[in-house]
């Protein structure tokens, strides 16, 4: 019986954790402007995070995306985020050979109506705790670029402006916030 017991106890433990879904995590993603336009899904899988990418509003063509350091979308510029994710104090750029930081990603494309839908992969980062988690400290965030990454020069691949950012954090409401007027209030105080 009290092994039973325990059993049950341990399902239930595993089922609610520590009351925090951390797979998939889903984040408002915001345009220089403070406006939504669109969503990025991380979801942890046996080969590192997917990172699924769903954008309206951008400039046609190539843009670099990285995963930078701090979550905090800060507009116009964005420079809020900080760095590129680099827990393990390497290069910039997946074509480096010093490379390439944890947080790096392939470029993604924005078609001509300005929408942009890619499934990417970091082999290197995690959502459970670690040093290489994307929730480690406060959390990181997605950062999508004025222009293409050329996956080698320093320090950020020369990708251009940060044009559109997402927190990646257990903890934010910015990052939960469905209602954007709500969240432009906020921000003017
Ligand atoms: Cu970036
Ligand atoms: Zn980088």
């Amino acid at each position: 019986m009290k092994f039973v017991l325990i059993g049950v106890l341990t399902t239930l433990l595993t089922i609610t954790g520590c009351g925090e879904k951390r797979s998939p995590l889903e984040s408002a993603l915001y345009n220089q402007a403070g406006d939504r336009i669109g969503t990025v899904t991380l979801t942890e899988q046996p080969g590192g995070v997917e990172v699924k990418v769903k954008a309206e509003g951008l400039e046609a063509g190539p843009h670099g995306i990285h995963i930078h350091e701090f979550p905090k979308c800060e507009g116009p510029d964005f420079k809020s985020a900080g760095n590129h994710f680099n827990p393990t104090q390497k290069k910039h750029g997946l074509m480096n050979q010093k490379g390439a930081h944890v947080g790096d990603l392939p470029n993604i494309d924005a078609e001509s109506s300005g929408m942009a839908d890619a499934k990417l992969m970091l082999p290197e980062a995690t959502l459970k705790d670690g040093q290489t988690s994307l929730l480690r400290k406060e959390g990181t965030s997605v950062v999508i670029h004025s222009g293409p990454d050329d996956g080698m020069s320093q320090p950020a691949g020369d990708s251009g402006d940060r044009v559109a950012c997402a927190e990646i954090t257990l903890n934010s409401e910015k990052a939960k916030a469905s209602d954007p007027t709500e969240l432009n209030k906020k921000q003017e105080k």
